[in-house]
């Protein structure tokens, strides 16, 4: 791949391994070209369906996540082209089909499609120089990858409604203090903080964190009632499992659980 490394990292206290894509156009600050965001969803279902991975990192470098979607391609099109082609709407989605925990290490400028991208990780881990924003509004255009709905999720609307009108940026600090990161670490730490994060993940059964997951995320689209019965139904259907099992019974024997995701 051109755009993308992707590689599995393993740990001797982890059965399982992390999968870890790096976002690499470091030239152009990692803009998401449309090849580039191909690479990244084959990536992301390679991943997903390997046995030996437990959780995957998506990472750009000490200077970008990324800078936003590729605006010299963006340049060239007029409203006939975007809307016949459905602008490269099919590849952003690919992400929201991976069913492990995919962790978002955020260093530098995370701008546009990059901030939304990061959005759509299921948390973000971010570097003491990390920056956020949505400046599309200076293009003249809006967020067009969910940044108007999922930032507004997740820092409330006077905030998102301000970083989207101004286009301003974030600090990592900011960011932490508003939600939208987990965790705000030192530079020359992101990467060992945020693989010893997805070890812990994927140590756990894959099963209970597929279902966590999926319980989640569903908190986003559903009243809460039928959210909560969500969940109800998937604590219930993990009594059907040999991790359950297994889980109960180390703890009761003061031992590690050997999870078989099964
Ligand atoms: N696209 C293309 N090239 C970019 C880029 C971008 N988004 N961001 C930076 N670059 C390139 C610069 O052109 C420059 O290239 P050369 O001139 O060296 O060839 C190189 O990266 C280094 O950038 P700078 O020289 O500008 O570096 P600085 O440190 O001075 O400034 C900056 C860094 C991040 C503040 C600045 O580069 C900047 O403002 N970049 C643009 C940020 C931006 O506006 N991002 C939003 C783009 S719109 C959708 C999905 C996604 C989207 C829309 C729809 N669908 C699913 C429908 C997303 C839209 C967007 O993201």
């Amino acid at each position: 791949m051109e755009n993308i490394t992707i590689s599995k990292i393993a740990s001797p206290e982890s059965v399982k391994q992390v999968g870890l894509i790096r976002l690499n156009r470091p030239k152009q600050l990692n803009a998401l070209s449309p090849e580039l965001m191909v690479e990244l969803g084959q990536s992301l279902l390679q991943l997903d369906a390997d046995e030996e991975v437990g959780c995957i990192i998506i990472t750009g470098n000490d200077k970008a996540f990324a800078a936003g979607a590729d605006i010299g391609v963006m340049a060239n099109y007029g409203f006939a082209d975007v809307y016949k082609q459905d602008y490269i709407t099919k590849n952003w989605e690919t992400i929201q089909k991976v069913r492990k925990p995919v962790i978002a290490a955020v260093a530098g400028f995370a701008l546009g499609g990059g901030c939304e991208l990061a959005m759509m990780c299921d948390f973000i881990i971010a570097a003491n120089n990390a920056k956020f924003g949505q400046p599309e509004i200076k293009l003249g255009i809006i967020p067009g990858a969910g940044g108007t709905q999922r930032l507004t999720r997740f820092i409330g609307k006077a905030k998102a409604m301000e970083m989207i009108l101004t286009g301003r940026m974030m600090s990592a600090d900011e960011a932490e203090r508003l939600g939208l990161v987990c965790r705000v670490v030192a530079l020359e730490e992101l990467l060992s903080e945020s693989l010893k994060t997805a070890f812990l993940i994927a140590g756990n059964g894959l099963l209970a964190v597929m279902a966590a997951k999926e319980a989640v995320n569903k908190s986003f689209e559903t009243s809460l009632a039928e959210g909560v019965m969500f969940e109800r139904r998937l604590f219930h259907a993990l009594f059907a499992t040999q991790d359950q099992k297994e889980g109960m019974l180390a703890f009761v024997e003061k031992r590690a659980a050997k999870f078989s995701d099964s």
